[in-house]
């Protein structure tokens, strides 16, 4: 491109893997792409950037602190999902297969990343993955914005340099520029709830925003990369994959909001605010319209919304949601996702992708904890 290939040396491409990615160890061989990513990096920063020692630095330390230490579910399963693909076209596995989709893992997880930076923030949270949340460090505060700025383009500086001479290349933006818009679109939905009456807050309302705030970007993202990457191209393939894959997403977003009430942060790794912020969770969605007491919904009408972190109150409304029964209806609800997903077991077969793929995505998050 004669108008961004200044100054010499830029733009630089990594065609070529000679580590060797050792699938027996899947987390430690993505953690070293993750690795050999930053390192590319930071390290164009001086030389191409003009930037000096210090502010090259925090650029480290902040992709460190937030695209590192989670649980790289999304990454890890494009490697993995790539890898069935290709042993379903009954093609071989190569060293830079491997490469090339925990590579794209790593997008998914930069994405996610540049994600949660903006959404602690906006939602006033304290901790993230056991650690105080990077807008909460005395000497970062409003300066975040512009650090997930920068990561939400180290998406795209990581893609256009492993697979910036590739065709597909304008296709792997388009999906995670089409994805991030689809999250944003359900992080506003999700922040206007603020500004909404408790009875806006049904459960169809609640649908719609995690189909767009979560499914999109860390169910059916990961897996149209890697099936793209390894060439399907047949438009019902994609359609049959989103559909099941919403409906895991979906089902993962209610998990979040349970565990935003119920778990513990020490085993979370961050402090639930959904009741203080006034979200449209899973449980309140159920709690006010679905399972509802007068006495239930004239306490939440006083204070949902409206109490502190670690208060009584706060405490009081998960007692109401225990009495309602909202742990019971919530296994329900997690048994109907399975059999649901059991329906798709055909269409998936018919659409020619390998349901081990499913399979796989919703083992790692089925009953989960944390
Ligand atoms: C998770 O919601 C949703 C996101 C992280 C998407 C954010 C989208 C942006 C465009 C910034 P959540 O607030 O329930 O997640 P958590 O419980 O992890 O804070
Ligand atoms: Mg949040
Ligand atoms: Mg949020
Ligand atoms: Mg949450």
């Amino acid at each position: 491109n004669p108008a961004t290939s200044w100054p010499a040396g830029k733009p630089a491409y990594t065609t070529e893997y000679t580590e060797e990615y050792d699938l027996s160890d899947p987390k430690g061989s993505f953690e070293k792409v993750g690795r050999m990513i930053l390192q590319e990096m930071v390290g164009e920063l001086p030389g191409l950037y003009e930037l000096p020692p210090k502010e090259a630095s925090w650029v480290e330390r902040s992709l460190e602190y937030n695209t590192q230490g989670g649980k790289m579910n999304r990454g890890l399963i494009v490697v993995e999902t790539g890898v069935m693909l290709l042993k379903h076209q009954g093609r071989e596995v190569t060293n830079a297969d491997l490469h090339r989709f925990a590579v794209l893992g790593w997008a998914v997880e930069y994405l996610q990343a540049c994600m949660l930076m903006a959404d602690d923030m906006m939602d006033g949270s304290v901790t993230r993955r056991g650690n105080p949340c990077w807008y909460r460090l005395p000497e970062v505060g409003l300066l975040n914005t512009n650090d997930f700025l920068m990561v939400e383009m180290y998406v795209y500086k990581i893609v256009k340099r492993h697979f910036g001479k590739e065709q597909i290349f304008p296709w792997l933006i388009d999906l995670l520029l089409e994805t991030t818009f689809q999250t944003e679109c359900g992080q506003l939905l999700d922040s206007i709830c603020a500004n909404c009456d408790l009875e806006e807050l049904t459960t169809e309302r609640w649908t719609l925003i995690v189909k767009y705030k979560t499914a999109f970007y860390s169910f059916y993202l990961p897996v149209a990369l890697a099936m793209l990457v390894t060439g399907v191209r047949d438009h019902k393939a994609f359609d049959t994959a989103r559909e099941a894959l919403l409906l895991m997403g979906i089902y993962f977003q209610a998990q979040d909001d349970y565990l935003d009430a119920f778990a513990s942060p020490e085993v979370l790794g961050k402090v639930g605010t959904d009741i203080q912020d006034k979200k449209c969770s899973w449980l309140f969605a159920h709690a006010y319209h679905e399972q509802s007491t007068p006495e239930a919904k004239a306490y939440l009408d006083k204070h949902y919304g409206n109490c502190e972190v670690g208060s009584e109150e706060e405490e009081k409304i998960k007692d109401v949601y225990k009495e309602l029964g909202l742990q019971e209806l919530f296994a329900k609800y997690e048994a109907d996702v399975e059999d649901q997903l059991e329906e798709y077991k055909a269409k998936v077969r018919d659409a020619d992708l390998p349901w081990s793929i499913f399979e796989r995505f919703f083992e790692l998050i089925h009953k989960r904890k944390k």
